[in-house]
């Protein structure tokens, strides 16, 4: 269960990402357990778990993430562009999963679904471990927070100058 108490407003040092971060990882946005993520109003893009770093541990992690729509159409509308997102990592304790996922949710309104898109993602830090929580409401309050930790911890000098970072926008070739 989540101890009580206040929660920072910002996570890491102001003075920038320390080793190991910022942490690359990419991949494809794939089907997660349908579970309506986005009728609680936070969608989560999963991605696979292979390549995520193995100091990667369960947790909630925020960061920049770089997105490319899968092609059909002019791309410009759909949503490609760099936006700060925040990550979870792990076994959702407060829905009991079996395997281990990790799911995105960026901090943007989008059009439309992006399933098999590409994404890369820049790890800019840690910000808790996973919760069990007494209710869903509970658990999205803690997300609309682990948000505004996400955007306030962004904003600062250091961290918004990797928004810029040619990685975000280093995609395969499309085939
Ligand atoms: P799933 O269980 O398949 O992951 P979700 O309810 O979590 O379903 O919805 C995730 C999907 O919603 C993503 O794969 C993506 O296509 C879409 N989506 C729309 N807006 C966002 C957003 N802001 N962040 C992440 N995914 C989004
Ligand atoms: N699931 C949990 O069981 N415990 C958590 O502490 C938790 N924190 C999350 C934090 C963020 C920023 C995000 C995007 C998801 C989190 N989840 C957590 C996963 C959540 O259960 C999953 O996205 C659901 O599908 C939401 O309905
Ligand atoms: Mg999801």
């Amino acid at each position: 269960m989540r101890p009580t108490g206040p929660r920072p407003d910002t996570v890491g040092p102001d003075s920038g990402p320390e080793p190991p971060y910022p942490a690359q990882l990419s991949g494809e946005v794939i089907a997660g357990f349908g579970r309506g993520s986005k009728e609680l109003g936070i969608p989560t893009a999963n991605i696979p778990t292979e390549g995520l770093p193995t100091f990667i541990e369960s947790g909630i992690y925020y960061g920049w993430a770089g997105l490319k729509t899968k092609d059909c159409g002019s791309s410009s509308d759909k949503g490609d562009g760099i936006f700060p997102m925040v990550m979870s990592v792990g076994w959702n304790p407060f829905y009991k999963n079996e395997v281990r996922s990790v799911e995105v949710h960026i901090i943007h309104k989008f059009p439309q679904d992006f399933y098999g898109s590409h994404l890369n993602l820049l790890i800019m830090g840690y910000i808790r471990p996973e919760f069990d929580y007494v209710s869903k409401e509970a658990l999205i309050e803690d997300i609309n927070k682990d948000i505004d930790i996400a955007l306030k911890s962004l904003e600062r000098g250091p961290y918004a100058a990797i928004r810029e970072d040619p990685y975000l926008v280093t995609f395969p070739e499309k085939s």
